[in-house]
């Protein structure tokens, strides 16, 4: 049952007087939201403890908040949570391991099962939503604040594409009308979020123009180390461009590859209806059905995704 769950985690944030609470690398916004939103929910609730959110700052995130400095002998007698992160190789700054207690809290396929305690619930639209669901159950034992719930709402939108992808459910709904209870502007945070850099808009008009589709309706664009140098954008820039070929017509599922600086190609994967994760999986990565990253270490190997993504398509066609 969740609700045990929920009083076994309860009774370890109660008992321990350092937690730290970690995510995944090159976080988004449930990333931060989970973490920033449950450090929050438990300095207010327990203003004595110490409670660390720790991981490399994301500055086009800044308005989420802040990463803190943590000594590694604060760990010796921490209690150690990681929000919305699947894989252990993930995790953000490696001394996760060594606290008293681990505790796992994640949205994602549990193929990686980790930590003392792990809360994985993958209904939940957004590991967001499940520290919201948390917090609603403990009531006033750990009460929302309007600074929780700004997070919480954000790491929401985030992830479901302000309530686009399927992942949105009447529950996720239910959660957000408590959350939008709190003194914050949603709107705010939703701007916020729809609002991108110059360079990322250049780069999204790049991605629009030049994407390629063939008959199935799969789609792919390869972005270059000169490609994003045209644009004086980075890896990190492209977050922001990944749901883009899903606004065009035909589109059904679709890869963004992008060249790192070593030669090899990060690749952002999404569907509007085929499982793609599984394809993830044999490339090195992983993820939501319909949402995961993998790696293609050459050109061929990029080939082999589409190709992977056909088969997709044809089976989902079938089955329909
Ligand atoms: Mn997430």
């Amino acid at each position: 049952m969740i609700t045990e769950l929920y009083e076994e985690i309860y009774a370890k944030i109660v008992e321990n007087d350092t937690i730290i609470i970690h995510r995944h690398v090159r976080p988004d916004p449930d990333a931060l939201g989970s973490q920033l939103g449950l450090k929050e929910l438990i300095q207010n609730r327990f203003p004595e403890k110490k409670v660390f959110a720790v991981g490399a700052d994301v500055e086009s995130l800044n308005f989420m908040g802040v990463m803190d400095e943590v000594a590694s002998e604060q760990y010796e007698e921490a209690l150690v949570i990681v929000t919305d992160t699947a894989n252990r190789p993930r995790i953000d700054d490696k001394r996760y391991t060594k606290g008293q207690t681990l505790i796992k809290i994640d949205h994602h396929p549990n193929d990686d099962v980790y930590g003392d305690v792990s809360l994985v619930d993958t209904n939940a639209s957004s590991c967001s939503e499940i520290i919201a669901d948390f917090s609603v159950y403990l009531d006033n034992r750990l009460p929302l604040t309007a600074e929780a719930a700004r997070l919480l709402y954000g790491g929401i939108i985030g992830d479901t594409g302000r309530f686009l992808y399927p992942a949105t459910t009447a529950h996720t709904m239910r959660i957000v009308a408590k959350l939008m209870e709190h003194d914050f502007s949603a709107s705010e945070m939703g701007q916020l979020m729809n609002t991108n850099s110059k360079k990322v808009a250049n780069l999204s008009g790049y991605v629009l123009q030049n994407i390629e589709v063939n008959d199935l309706g799969v789609a792919h664009i390869i972005l270059t180390q000169e490609v994003l140098q045209q644009f004086d954008a980075e890896d990190s820039d492209t977050a922001p461009v990944v749901s883009l070929p899903g606004t065009i017509e035909g589109i059904i599922c679709w890869g963004i590859f992008v060249e790192q600086t070593t030669g090899t190609f990060r690749c952002r994967l999404r569907s509007k209806g085929p499982v793609i994760n599984e394809v993830a999986k044999r490339h090195g990565g992983g993820g939501h059905p319909l949402a995961s990253g993998a790696n293609a270490a050459d050109y061929s190997e990029i080939e082999e995704i589409i190709a992977e993504f056909d088969e997709a398509v044809i089976e989902w066609q079938k089955e329909k």
